[in-house]
């Protein structure tokens, strides 16, 4: 439960991206109006990133030489201030100006993690098989945990960080962002979405290896129901709210 925005850390993991990551933090110091910081958490890029992050005098930037999505928002996480993380990607795939509206969400709902959901979007930006595994994916974790999402695989969310300290994410890349949402079902936390839009990437490589992320997040979803606290949970949950769908 977050009643108050004290300080939002926004929390940027970091991969050769240099050319999107100045535009990034341009755009989030223009249009984050709520009290802030700028973690960039980067994996040692190779192509001026960490020299272009530098140059901005906006940022705290975290060098964390191991590989992982998963291990860089942890780092990031770790050493954020603010009492509200938002998560987001450098690439500029996200609407960055939509970063206040999650953390407004997250207060009008009294929410503990509001996901930007992009399965609104009019431009339909997302690739035909990505948004296939998104929709297994999330089918499957929506039925497991009884939850009502519609892009369990966003990676632009607000958390309260009371809430994400309060549970143990280990996942090294990709399936970090599902385990934290099997987390966060298991404490009974109450997860929201507001729609945002969605831009396909226009530099560097995705970091995204489509099946091998596949097969560790389904596994992360299968493993993560074979706890008793985790079941009593969400099949209170469920009788709670199965007139509702
Ligand atoms: N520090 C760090 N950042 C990473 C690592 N892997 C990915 N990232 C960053 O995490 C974010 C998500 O990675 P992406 O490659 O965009 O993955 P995706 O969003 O699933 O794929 P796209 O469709 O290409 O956007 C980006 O900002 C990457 O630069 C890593 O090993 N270390
Ligand atoms: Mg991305």
């Amino acid at each position: 439960m977050t009643s108050k925005v004290e300080m939002v850390s926004v929390v940027i993991p970091t991969l050769n991206e240099a050319g999107t990551i100045k535009e990034a933090i341009d755009t989030i110091e223009r249009y984050v109006t709520y009290p802030k910081e700028i973690i960039i958490v980067d994996s040692n890029s190779t192509d001026g990133t960490i020299e272009i992050v530098k140059d901005t005098n906006l940022c705290r930037l975290i060098i964390e030489p191991r590989r992982g999505y998963g291990i860089a928002l942890r780092t990031g996480i770790k050493n954020a201030k603010g009492n509200i993380i938002i998560m987001v990607d450098a690439d500029g795939t996200y609407e960055f100006k939509h970063i206040d509206q999650l953390v407004n969400r997250m207060l009008e709902k009294d929410a503990d993690m509001v996901l930007a959901t992009r399965m609104y979007d009019p431009n339909k930006a997302m690739g035909f098989l990505n948004f296939l595994g998104n929709k297994a994916i999330t089918l499957t974790y929506d039925f497991f945990y009884s939850q009502f999402l519609s892009d369990s695989q966003s990676g632009f969310r607000a958390i309260s960080h009371k809430a994400i300290d309060n549970v143990t994410l280990k996942e090294t890349d990709m399936a970090f962002a599902t385990e934290m949402l099997i987390q966060f079902a298991r404490e009974g936390y109450n997860m929201v979405e507001i729609p945002t839009t969605y831009k396909p990437r226009t530099y560097g490589k995705t970091k995204l290896k489509p099946f091998k992320s596949g097969i560790e997040i389904f596994t992360t979803i299968f493993k993560g129901f074979l706890d008793a606290k985790t079941f009593r949970v969400c099949y209170s949950h469920w009788k709670k709210n199965r007139f509702k769908r």
